[in-house]
């Protein structure tokens, strides 16, 4: 295994938190060690058993928690996929960008020439890979999906992918490994459109009696598996996917891509289906829980998990792989289809203690579940409450690794890499949550930017979620009001002035 120089544990605890752009590894010399991001989507803070669920169980994940660290005030950059994503891809927050929920037609988001984690990772000598949903956009915006399929991931800084395209809930419903669609044959053209249905084949709309259970109007397009999606698609039936296969084909890439790289550093970037919608376990998981699809999913979640634990012990580089395991936006019970996770909830509760979720700008919404992993090197395991957003694993990781960076690249990551390794290290001063609008988190108070004339979209104020877009500012103590029910803005005003500037700093950047 190749050796490389890093800086000691014991001398990051006494550097400060600021972005590095200079990197001057200090002392000690250990392996590179192995890094996989499982990223899950969709999982809310409540969850997981190390974080307080009971109708669930999650032993696998518990695991990583209970000899890693848990956060309890971990985020995810924005409230939704794409955002989030795009954040911790490349250390920039989305709405420089104005990243917003893709559809499956849409190009790739991050420009070829941006500085991406994948890329400063190739530069310190690691194999890289990414496995399961993207969700980042593909191809120049035109896209035949019987040819090869460019720019994508392995044109900003990944050597190997293996991808759900879009969603689950998007077509095209088929893998694309590297630049092409799997199982495609040659006389079978698949074709997509978001605009236009095509001729002779049926939808959710039209043919309801297809369905598996009903969907929404915006997920009721082209039907696959007896499940509608949103966008319309024929042709290229032999590469069709089947949801409940999910979990057997994509544990598959992943251990193939770590077996392939065993002797060498490598990044898995695992981005898993589960727990988006359709909800569609495989039959091992069905009946698993007593909340129906959206709960047997956590456990098909906490099985991949472990799975592909095992697959390092078995290799013996578990020791030496530093996992990072995290959510992309928090919960969201019906998000298009009618699966049951409504009816089913009881009484567990998926935000944990905080109100929202996905889309929201309340705190379930980007405080999700967050666990580092590295038994070689996590010298304080337990649990943290270091404020750390996902967007800070960019310059945390080029800091373990004695990367630099320029002013230019990776502007809003902040290295927290003694947070990540250390349960009694600080975290931000500040972090910025995005959704429709944007908040700030700063001490215990936690600040929404009021809506300006932009309203939220229809079908979003109808997923039955609290948004708390207000055309008032709002503001939180979250020191004695974890719900966000109390809006202390006016007994605040200096605060509030104070917090709506700092993020206009942020924003001016
Ligand atoms: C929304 C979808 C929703 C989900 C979401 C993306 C509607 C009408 N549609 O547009 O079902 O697919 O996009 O989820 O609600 S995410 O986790 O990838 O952001
Ligand atoms: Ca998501």
């Amino acid at each position: 295994m190749k050796k490389v120089l890093i800086f000691s544990f014991t001398l990051l605890a006494f550097l400060s938190c600021k972005k590095q752009t200079e990197n001057k590894p200090l002392a000690t010399e250990i392996s590179k060690p192995n890094i996989i991001i499982f990223y899950v989507d969709d999982l809310g803070y409540g969850d997981l058993g190390c974080y307080g669920a009971t109708d669930v169980k999650t032993p696998h994940v518990d695991r990583l928690a209970n000899n890693g660290i848990r956060f309890t005030d971990a985020h995810s950059s924005a409230a939704t996929c794409t955002p989030s994503r795009y954040s911790m891809l490349t250390g920039v927050y989305a709405f420089r960008k104005n990243a917003a929920i893709l559809p499956g037609d849409a190009p790739l988001l991050i420009p070829t020439d941006t500085y991406t984690l994948p890329k400063m990772l190739k530069n310190a000598g690691y194999a890289t890979g990414v496995v399961g949903k993207w969700h980042l956009g593909l191809g120049n915006g035109n896209v035949d999906w019987n040819t090869d399929v460019k720019p994508g991931p392995l044109e900003i800084g990944f050597d190997y992918s293996f991808l759900i395209p879009a969603t689950p809930d998007r077509v095209p419903t088929a893998y694309l490994e590297n630049h092409n669609i799997i199982n495609l044959s040659a006389d079978d053209s698949l074709k997509i459109s978001y605009t236009e249905p095509f001729e002779n084949e049926p939808t959710g709309l039209k043919n309801p009696e297809l369905l598996r259970f009903q969907a929404d109007e915006e997920h009721s397009e082209a039907i696959v598996d007896s499940v509608s999606r949103m966008g319309y698609q024929t042709g290229g039936k032999s590469a069709m996917w089947t949801d409940e296969d999910f979990p057997n084909i994509l544990i598959g890439k992943a251990k193939d891509f770590i077996e392939d790289h065993k002797s060498e550093p490598f990044f898995l970037y695992f981005s898993f289906t589960d727990i988006h919608v359709p909800r569609l376990p495989n039959k091992k998981f069905q009946g698993k829980t007593n909340m129906g699809n959206r709960g047997d999913a956590i456990v098909q979640m906490d099985w991949i998990t472990g799975a592909i634990m095992e697959e390092l012990e078995r290799l013996h580089i578990d020791k030496n792989t530093l996992i990072i395991f995290s959510s992309d936006n928090g919960p969201i019970l019906n998000d298009g289809y009618e699966d049951g996770a409504v009816e089913l909830l009881g009484d567990h509760k998926p935000g944990g203690p905080y109100s929202g979720g996905k889309y929201s700008a309340l705190e379930a919404a980007t405080r999700v579940p967050m666990i580092t992993y590295w038994p070689d090197q996590i010298k304080n395991p337990g649990v943290s409450d270091a404020l750390i957003s996902q967007i800070d694993y960019f310059a945390s990781l080029a800091a373990l690794l004695g990367q630099p960076l320029t002013s230019k690249e990776a502007i809003d990551s902040q290295n927290l890499l003694p947070a990540i390794v250390d349960a009694s290290q600080p975290g931000r001063k500040m972090l910025l949550e995005e959704s429709f609008t944007l908040g700030l988190r700063k001490g215990s108070f936690k600040y929404i930017q009021p809506m300006g004339k932009n309203a939220s979209p229809g079908w979003m104020t109808r997923k039955k979620v609290a948004l708390g877009f207000k055309k008032v500012p709002q503001l939180y103590d979250l020191s004695n009001d974890k719900a966000e029910t109390h809006n202390v803005a006016q007994t605040y005003p200096e605060l509030v002035k104070e917090m709506q500037a700092d993020l206009d700093s942020i924003k001016s950047i």
